[in-house]
């Protein structure tokens, strides 16, 4: 069929604008479409979840639970399955029809809250309706989509929480009532900035609760040694944000023989300390994301995909890609199990003993795990060697990494930074510049890794600290300028999460978003000093002077 396709939701977006053949991260035009589709659903559900509760009634949290889900498979690198997509287009309208049977008033109802999904072409042929391009206004498009975006982003953070039993019901209760105003035609853009930085703030909270489950469970990331070199036994690569899966995939591999790696965003898991204690998680093996078809290859084991950022697999390694969780790839493997459920990954265990173990690519450690209970342990030194003069700058390096050559600029960037600034990083975009050894300034490492996407947080918690420890006014007073690469929807939400924050002057790279609108670009440039970047040396005179 042939099914017009509009995408512009992460950074390598075709000509900078939109992609309209085929998605460059490999995204069929159906699959798109049936994307829009499950979005459009899940705002519909979302305002009859939301009406509900402002008649008076109890939301329970399975729907919110769908809500989340639907948004997280939709985003970028996730889910490229089509009858995956199906299904949850089919249970969301099931859902809101449900739902909508309760409400003692049902008048005003979108077409997005009343729509029933039927077979395949039924679900196509709403595509028109549901996707980006139906909303006709430039501005308010772009800011339906920052705020849609934003929520993807929040989504998978509140996911991964929800796998540790930690759930916020005003945030689920937030998110409802995001979805329904994104279907609201009577507010204005001045209505839907205010909702774009409202997301920010709960975006703080979802990445709050995260940090919480997180260190709950796992305790509080310290500074660790992560081998990179490959071992002698079979291993499975584990990929991904979600904590809870590696713990169980841990558990159920101990004395098998086999050993687990973790690859890109799964690194910072050999931060905490209840990771430490299974001697067969080995180590990281290999880069960020962008970098798997040729790490998946010589890996030689089984892959886990726990969540973004999955390239479509080539055929030679095809049959060792496993997915679990929102991820899913036609004619990969799928390891099923809810969020709160134990999973069974005794397949992907029984396919790791037939394997040769990995081709080793590199040697050595790379050094991380400052989060904010870490840096805040050293925040004496840090404020000593600022005072000293020792230091001068941080420079916050956070966000994603990307296929696109002009991301070269960051290891450029961290190579050229004078000797007495220091990173501090979170996200994927760490790859381009963790293994350049850039030594340390009196014992602090040059390169501080906070950990995923999501401890972002924990570099806003420590900036915030930092600022009472200097009794400083204004978080944008400290040393410390922003300098972030993004490329999907999670670094949308720690966008906007920064910006409710009130921290200014963010550079963003390596080319602003394509849904920012001339007028919502400059107003973010206006309000918020957001600007892309130069040419690192024209950045490093404006950042670090
Ligand atoms: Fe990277 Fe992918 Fe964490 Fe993203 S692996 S790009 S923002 O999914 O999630 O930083
Ligand atoms: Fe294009 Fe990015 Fe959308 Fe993929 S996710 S279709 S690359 S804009």
């Amino acid at each position: 069929m042939n099914t017009d396709m509009f995408c512009w939701q992460c950074q390598e977006t075709a000509g900078s604008k939109g992609c309209t053949r085929m998605g460059v991260c490999g995204k069929k035009p159906e699959t798109s479409a049936l994307q829009d589709v499950l979005v459009y659903a899940t705002k519909g559900l979302g305002q009859i979840a939301a009406r509900l509760r402002a008649q008076g009634f109890a939301v329970e949290r399975d729907e919110d639970r769908m809500m989340v889900a639907n948004l997280f498979a939709t985003i970028t690198n996730a889910n490229f399955d089509d009858a995956m997509l199906e299904d949850r287009i089919r249970a969301t309208c099931a859902r809101s029809k449900a739902l909508a049977a309760r409400l003692d008033d049902a008048g005003g109802l979108s077409d997005a809250a009343l729509w029933q999904a039927g077979d395949r072409a039924s679900m196509l042929a709403q595509a028109g309706k549901a996707g980006i391009l139906s909303t006709r206004d430039e501005d308010v498009r772009s800011l339906r989509s920052l705020v849609t975006l934003g929520l993807k982003g929040m989504a998978a953070y509140l996911e991964h929480a929800d796998a540790l039993g930690k759930s916020d019901p005003e945030l689920d209760a937030f998110i409802e009532e995001a979805l329904a105003k994104t279907l609201d035609e009577s507010l204005s853009a001045a209505d839907l900035t205010a909702l774009a930085l409202e997301t920010g703030s709960k975006g703080v909270s979802a990445m709050a609760l995260l940090d919480a489950a997180n260190t709950g469970a796992y305790g509080h990331p310290e500074m660790t040694k992560v081998s990179i070199g490959a071992g002698t036994n079979p291993g499975i690569l584990v990929s991904g944000h979600d904590l809870r899966d590696l713990e169980m995939l841990l558990q159920q591999t101990e004395g098998t023989g086999v050993d687990v790696y973790s690859h890109c965003e799964m690194l910072p898991a050999h931060y905490y300390p209840a990771f430490k204690k299974y001697a067969h998680f080995r180590g990281n093996y290999g880069n960020a994301w962008w970098r798997q078809k040729e790490e998946f290859e010589s890996f030689n084991g089984p892959v886990l995909l726990t969540t973004n950022c999955l390239v479509p697999p080539r055929e030679s390694y095809r049959n060792r890609v496993y997915t679990t969780g929102v991820v899913g790839f036609p004619g990969c493997r799928h390891i099923p199990g809810e969020p709160g459920e134990t999973k069974d990954f005794s397949s992907i265990i029984a396919h790791a003993r037939t394997c040769p173990p990995p081709v080793q690519i590199e040697r050595g450690e790379i050094v991380g795990g400052f989060a904010h209970n870490q840096l805040l342990a050293l925040a004496g030194k840090v404020v000593e060697a600022v005072k000293s003069g020792a230091i001068r700058k941080f420079v916050v390096m956070a966000g994603c990494d990307g296929r696109a050559k002009s991301r070269s600029y960051y290891t450029e960037f961290a190579q050229k930074l004078p000797e007495d600034v220091v990173i501090l990083t979170a996200g994927c975009a760490k790859y381009r510049y963790n293994k350049l050894n850039l030594g340390e300034i009196n014992g602090i490492p040059r390169v501080l890794d906070a950990g995923q996407c999501n401890d972002s947080y924990s570099l806003a918690v420590v900036a915030l600290k930092l600022k009472e420890a200097f009794g400083l006014d204004d978080v944008n007073k400290l040393p410390i300028v922003f300098n972030i690469g993004w490329y999907e929807q999670k670094a949308v939400i720690v966008l906007l999460a920064l910006l409710s924050l009130g921290v200014k002057n963010i550079h963003l790279g390596p080319t602003l978003p394509a849904f920012l609108s001339p007028s919502v670009a400059g107003l973010l440039a206006e309000q918020f000093g957001i600007a892309g970047i130069g040419t690192v040396e024209e950045d490093l005179k404006k950042l670090v002077g």
